[in-house]
């Protein structure tokens, strides 16, 4: 079994509830056990104009290889009407990323882990500090806490939902 770890993103169509959603559907699927969520953030968007995020991210244990994993997270991007034809880094009703695969590096055409830009965005990492505070960000020699520590701090840009 590898520790992985997911970042969970919603910007449409009730975003609390499709982070939610989807994080019951993660702690339901077969092939992931030890399912463990991080408290929901909201964020300010980073991108093109739109509305803001609501953010978490997921800790679970599982067999699968990175591409079923990844495939998983798709099939549930999926489900939740996920459109792939907006602009880059625009607004979505799901984007399930997968950050950390144990502590391997992968670059494949279709995923590259961890996720290439983790380790600058506040809205993913302070998620993940609270599932994985003590993961080693691979490539940079780092705890989860150490990198969001060493964050510039932007004010109001992430907070916690009530
Ligand atoms: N792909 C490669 N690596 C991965 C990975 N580690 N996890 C490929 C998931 N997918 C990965 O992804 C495009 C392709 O990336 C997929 O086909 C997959 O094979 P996508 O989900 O279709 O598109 P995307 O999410 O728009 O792409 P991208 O570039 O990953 O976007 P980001 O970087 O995730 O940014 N602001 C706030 N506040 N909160 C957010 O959650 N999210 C984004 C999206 C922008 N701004 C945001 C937020
Ligand atoms: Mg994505």
């Amino acid at each position: 079994m590898v520790r992985a770890c997911i970042a969970l993103g919603s910007n449409l169509d009730d975003p609390k509830a499709q982070v939610c959603r989807a994080i019951e559907a993660l702690s339901a699927h077969p092939d992931l056990e030890h399912v463990v969520s991080s408290r929901l953030y909201g964020s300010l968007p980073v991108g093109p104009s739109q509305p803001d995020y609501v953010n978490a991210a997921v800790a679970l244990e599982t067999a699968l290889a990175p591409l079923e994993l990844l495939d998983v997270l798709q099939a549930q991007e999926t489900v939740q009407m996920r459109r792939r034809d907006g602009e880059r880094w625009g607004a979505r009703t799901l984007d399930l990323d997968l950050l950390l695969y144990g502590e391997l590096t992968i670059e494949h055409a279709r995923l590259r882990v961890p996720h290439p830009r983790l380790h600058e965005r506040e809205f993913a990492l302070r998620p993940l500090a609270d599932v994985c505070p003590d993961g080693v960000l691979p490539g940079l020699g780092v705890t989860v806490a150490q990198q969001l520590a060493a964050l510039p701090a932007v004010d109001g840009a992430v907070w916690l939902l009530a």
